[in-house]
This record gives structure tokens, C-alpha cells and sequence, in this order.
């Protein structure tokens, strides 16, 4: 089939927009790749990129060195615009808000280059009906196309999921959606579903609420299992035996840029969505929570001057990825408590507050308090255990991921608490 695009420009090349771009450009189209930062479009050019990502950096090599694939700091004249820019919360007086303005100066950007037939895509996450409300203030005495096509893919397998994830269009109206489809289809093997914007919009925030308030579900299950002496893990195990139960980990909370973000957004359209505002509110305030088990934990062992070492500041396991990460929260809580604290985190590779290997993190330290649920946390040897034994002063391990070996600590000597085994085996 012929193309009726050939050029495309992606703004915002962060982690999906660079993935993005690239496989267009591996798939024929002439890709524009802009980002306003210079630093990152530099270094995009020189080949080291500041995103860690399997397979990204070949697939971005290899879009600039067959030439398909180039990066500025401005857009230029295209075919499509593919809007890939982030959409953090914001507060005011209290009420939570999408920041749209990376997306608005990502459109005022592109409208001096904005001819008849052109497509704007908008990938980033947004409340619902931005996408129309956009399309009236563009299509206004020109003949554009408009949709808006949320991506799905899980950081960590970035590449693999763009191309295998079923991907939703929504297009403002049916020859958008069909525009968009052409590119897509290019390099995706799923399904594609085409309906309208808004709708796509709305599907994109519920995809993530619901994983929200099941996680917020499975913390509630925590605390109360706490109280009741059960062991939340091994009860969800056994509730996840029926055939239609599913639920998912409590922890130290959720982080990461999309799930703890994007159910603020239903919030500011429906001010009464009750459920999803307390799923929120009990997901953030379980840094706070697993902060106070564990200083409950120091005080009743008279333990003053306390040192934690927090391993982990990932928003979740194998990832460097530091983007609202319950362990800032952490962090500042125990500080906030005079209790000192180091970071252990080798996935991460700059952060706020300092980072230490993992010997200078223990040394004299009195709790290990595991925030991530990163590989590396589940295969630390017994020798490896002996160690950190021998370098910390007082020898309590506090997992909220139910992550470590926890037999193997207790067999060293440590005293291990699980978050939410209220049996305390
Ligand atoms: N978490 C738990 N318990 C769990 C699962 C996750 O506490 O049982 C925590 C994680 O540790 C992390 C946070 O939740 O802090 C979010 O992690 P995640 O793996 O659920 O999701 P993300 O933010 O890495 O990526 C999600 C993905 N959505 C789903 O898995 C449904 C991805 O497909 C989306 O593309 C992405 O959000 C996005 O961009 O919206």
C-alpha cells in the first residue's frame, strides 16, 4: 500500500519518543526527532543516551547511521506530528491537575509548520477530551487530522511491547484514526483498535487506575494482615487460586511516572471518584507507613542515632528509573526522624541524595530497609549475607517487597520483617 506519509516528527524524545522515532526510521519513514533539551539531543547524536533500555541504543544507532533518523532542538515541516512529551500532576488549592504545558508548547511548536492533510498524534497521557479541544483550536480554517493513540509499553521492555502490545486510535474523527493506523501498522504486530479520542483517552487512564486500586487493595490487605497476624503474600497466593481473582503486590508504594500520575487525572474530571482518590491517598502514604513499622521495630530494641540503609531507590525492580519513586518519600521521612540514612541502588546511576556501594551503605548501619524489588536483592550469595552481617551494627532486614531470601538472612542472623506478615515467621 502507498504511503500517504512519509515524514514524520516526534517531540519529546524521552522514553517513548526515542523508541518511538527510531523504529519508525527503521521502518522507512524520514523522522524528525525534536527535544527541546540540547544536552539530550547531543548526546542522542553522539550514541550515548541517558536512558537505559535493552536494545534501545542499537535501534537508535542504527535509525541515525541509515540516515532515516535525525535530532534537533526545533521541528520542521512533516507529514504527521507524533507528540510524545511528559504530562506530570500538579496541585492547586489542593486539587490535582494535569500540567498540559509540555503538550501546549509541543503544539504551538509545530502550528507554524502545520499545512492542510498534516496528523498530529498526542501519545502523552491526558485527561479527557484534551485531544478534541486541541483539534478546534488547530483545525480553526485549516483541513488537519487529529488523533490520539496512548502508548502501553512497560519500561524495562520498551522495544519488544511497542511492537507486540495491542495499540489503541482514537482519532477525532474516522479518517484520523485511519491516517494513524498507516503508521502504526508499520511496526506493530498487535491488534490495532480504532474508536474516537476521547474514549482512547479515557482507556489509557483507566488501564492504570485499575492497576492503582488494586495495588492500593492489596496494601489495605497488608496493613489489616499486619493486625490480624496473617501473612498477606501467602493469602494472596491462595486468593489468587480461584480463577477469577487477580491481585496484585502491596509494597512500599507506587511510583513511576504513570500509575501513581494518571488516576489524578479522572479525579479532575470527576471530582466524586471516590474510590480512585482514596487508592491514591493509600498507595502515597505507604512509604510513611512501612517507615513507621520499621521505627517501631528501632525503638523497641532502644536502638538511638539510628543508621538505615536503604537499598533500592528504583520505582520498581531491574529498572533505573527514579521518576516519583516511594523511596524520596522514604528517604525524607526517616530524615525528617534525625534517622541517617545511605542508598544502595545498582541499577541507578544518579539520584538526589548520594549513592553508595554496597559495603559503605551497611557499613554501621542498624536496618537494611529494601524499597525495590530488583534481581539483585534476591541473589545477594550467603557469603555475600555474611558480609553486610559482619559491616552493620544492628542486624534487622525490613523487606516491603517480599523480595529476599529471607531463610537465608534469618540463618546469617538477621532479624527479617516482611512487610504485611503480620505471622511474623
Ligand atoms: N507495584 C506494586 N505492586 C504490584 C505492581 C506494581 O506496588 O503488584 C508498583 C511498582 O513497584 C511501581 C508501580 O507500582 O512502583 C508501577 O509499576 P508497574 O510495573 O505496575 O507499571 P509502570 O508504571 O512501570 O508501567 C505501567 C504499565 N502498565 C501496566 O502494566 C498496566 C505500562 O504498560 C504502561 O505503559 C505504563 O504504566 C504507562 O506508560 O502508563
Amino acid at each position: 500500500m502507498e504511503r500517504r506519509i512519509e515524514k514524520i516528527c516526534v517531540i519529546g524524545l524521552g522514553y517513548i519518543g526515542l523508541p518511538t522515532a527510531s523504529m519508525l526510521a527503521n521502518h522507512g519513514y524520514r523522522v524528525v526527532g525534536v527535544d527541546i533539551d540540547r544536552e539530550r539531543v547531543k548526546s542522542i547524536e553522539e550514541g550515548s543516551l541517558n536512558i537505559v533500555e535493552p536494545g534501545l541504543k542499537t535501534l537508535v544507532s542504527g535509525a541515525i547511521n541509515s540516515g532515516n533518523l535525525k535530532v534537533k532542538t526545533t521541528p520542521e515541516d512533516a507529514d504527521a506530528y507524533i507528540i510524545c512529551v511528559p504530562t506530570p500532576v500538579k496541585w492547586e488549592n489542593n486539587l490535582p491537575k494535569c500540567d498540559l504545558s509540555y503538550v501546549y508548547n509541543a503544539i504551538e511548536s509545530i502550528k507554524p509548520h502545520l499545512n492542510d492533510g498534516n496528523l498530529i498524534i498526542i501519545e502523552s497521557t491526558v485527561p479527557p477530551r484534551t485531544t478534541e479541544r486541541i483539534y478546534q483550536y488547530l483545525n480553526n480554517g485549516r483541513k488537519i487530522y487529529m488523533a490520539y493513540c496512548p502508548e502501553r509499553v512497560l519500561p524495562g521492555k520498551i522495544l519488544k511491547e511497542l511492537v507486540e502490545n495491542d495499540r489503541i486510535i482514537g482519532g477525532v474523527n474516522r479518517e484520523s484514526a485511519e491516517l494513524a493506523k498507516e503508521i502504526y501498522s508499520s511496526f506493530v504486530d498487535g491488534n490495532i483498535y480504532i474508536t474516537d479520542s476521547t474514549t482512547a483517552e479515557m482507556v489509557k487512564l483507566m488501564e492504570n487506575t485499575y492497576r492503582d486500586v488494586n495495588i492500593a487493595l492489596a496494601n489495605e490487605f497488608a496493613k489489616i494482615c499486619e493486625e490480624i497476624k496473617v501473612n498477606v503474600w501467602e493469602a494472596i497466593a491462595l486468593a489468587n487460586k480461584h480463577p477469577r481473582v487477580n491481585i496484585l503486590n502491596p509494597g512500599p508504594g507506587v511510583g513511576g511516572h504513570c500509575i501513581s500520575v494518571d488516576p489524578w487525572f479522572i479525579v479532575e474530571v470527576y471530582k466524586n471518584a471516590k474510590l480512585i482518590r482514596c487508592a491514591r491517598e493509600l498507595n502515597d502514604g505507604m512509604p510513611y507507613y512501612v517507615c513507621d513499622l520499621l521505627c517501631k521495630e528501632l525503638e523497641r530494641r532502644g536502638i538511638e542515632n539510628a543508621k538505615v540503609a536503604i537499598f533500592g531507590v528504583a520505582y520498581k525492580g531491574n529498572v533505573e528509573d527514579t521518576r516519583e519513586s516511594p523511596g524520596r518519600k522514604v528517604i525524607e521521612y526517616l530524615l525528617s526522624k534525625g534517622i541517617s540514612i545511605s542508598i544502595y541502588d545498582p541499577y541507578v546511576k544518579t539520584f538526589d541524595y548520594p549513592l553508595e556501594d554496597l559495603k559503605d551503605a551497611v557499613k554501621n548501619a542498624d536496618a537494611i530497609l529494601v524499597i525495590t524489588d530488583h534481581k539483585d536483592f534476591k541473589n545477594f550469595k550467603e557469603e555475600e549475607i555474611r558480609e553486610i552481617y559482619r559491616l552493620m551494627r544492628n542486624k534487622i532486614v525490613m523487606d516491603t517487597r517480599n523480595i529476599i531470601k529471607r531463610e537465608l538472612w534469618r540463618k546469617v542472623g538477621f532479624y527479617v520483617k516482611l512487610l504485611g506478615d503480620g505471622k511474623g515467621e
